[in-house]
């Protein structure tokens, strides 16, 4: 190297070490990296199986007193990410109540949803409705709306919690309030809040055809999500058949309401990765990743699915692949 190179090479290195007291950086050496040619999400693919973690869950119910615990909840969380991330931008969780139990009222301005596993006589009020849930409801809970779950009957009830908590990382503005006993005044009527697996059912079964899907809207306006950030749907797929391929910008969390089969991802080099799945299990799909389901089971399969396309929509962020 000639001395006028190596002279500005330590210029060069004392101009870099010069930055940082002074609370900046270059963007020339990592600005590849923040405009990538695709999305580059975190999360990995997984699948939460239900019959490992079933008996988990029992444990807690007989270890964890509710008292001590304001929800008995085991998180999924994503391998290659830290809690609350079930993907980069969505949380899911299973929780677990037992007769008796009530989880107490409270409020937060994190939106959530529930999708029912197991069990009857559970039931959440939601801002004074009070709903029993069967499993495949739905059941939404608003942001600050006052919520509390209760069990009646024989038997636990398990379900899917679906919440948008990851967001609250990059808009740190999630806080919470309880009520001031343990169950918010509620009384059983007619409610926008929850939707019926049956009814989803048959709007699916209605459908022609080996595949159809279902978007949960606003029960009031149904041109609106049922949140900001939040959506879901329902898909049916036939004994045989397999899904269109998607590939989005959304993050998707899977629960299989019922059926056995696998869901394919395929990468740009055409390499496969199969996460297989049967009844009640979860599973996460990142943002930008190819996929289809495909049933390999003897019944119907029916699948649901909470992302966030409404958040990505309505910030102009939804980008999807047609050509695949
Ligand atoms: C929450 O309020 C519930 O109400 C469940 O059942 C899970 C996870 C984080 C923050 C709030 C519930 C939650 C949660």
């Amino acid at each position: 190297m000639s001395p006028t190179a190596t002279q500005e090479n330590n210029e060069r290195a004392l101009f870099f070490k010069s930055l940082k007291p002074k609370n900046v950086e270059p963007l020339w050496t990592v600005m590849s990296a923040m405009v990538p040619p695709k999305p580059l999400p975190k999360a990995t693919p997984t699948v939460w199986s239900y019959k490992q973690l079933r008996p988990l869950l029992e444990e807690s119910g007989r270890l964890v007193p509710a008292e001590e615990s304001e929800r008995r909840v085991l998180m999924l969380i994503n391998p290659s990410l830290l809690a609350p991330q079930t993907t980069d931008t969505l949380y899911a969780g299973l929780q677990y109540i037992n007769p008796g139990e009530v989880a107490p009222a409270h409020r937060h301005c994190a939106f959530a949803l529930r999708f029912i596993i197991e069990g009857e006589g559970g039931y959440t009020n939601v801002e004074g409705c009070k709903m029993y849930m069967s499993k495949g409801d739905v059941i939404l809970t608003p942001r600050w709306e006052w919520h509390d779950h209760g069990k009646d009957g024989n038997g636990p009830m398990i379900w899917l919690d679906g919440l948008d908590l990851p967001m609250f990382k990059a808009i740190p503005v999630n806080f919470a309030e309880h009520y001031e006993s343990d169950t918010f005044p509620s009384k059983l009527v007619e409610t926008t809040k929850k939707y019926q697996w049956r009814n989803v059912q048959e709007q699916l079964d209605i459908v022609e055809g080996t595949y159809a899907r279902y978007d949960y809207c606003d029960q009031k306006n149904s041109d609106l999500p049922i949140s900001t950030i939040v959506g879901a749907q329902a898909e049916r797929i036939s004994v045989g058949a397999e899904s269109p391929s998607r590939q989005e910008t959304t993050s998707f969390v899977y629960h299989v309401y019922g059926g056995i089969g696998h869901t394919v991802l395929r990468s740009d080099d055409g390499k496969e990765e199969i996460l297989k799945w049967e009844d009640n299990d979860v599973f996460c799909i990142p943002s930008w990743k190819q996929f289809k389901h495909v049933n390999k089971g003897s019944t119907t399969a029916y699948l649901f699915n909470f992302s966030d396309i409404p958040m990505l929509k309505s910030l102009d962020l939804f980008r999807e692949n047609k050509d695949i």
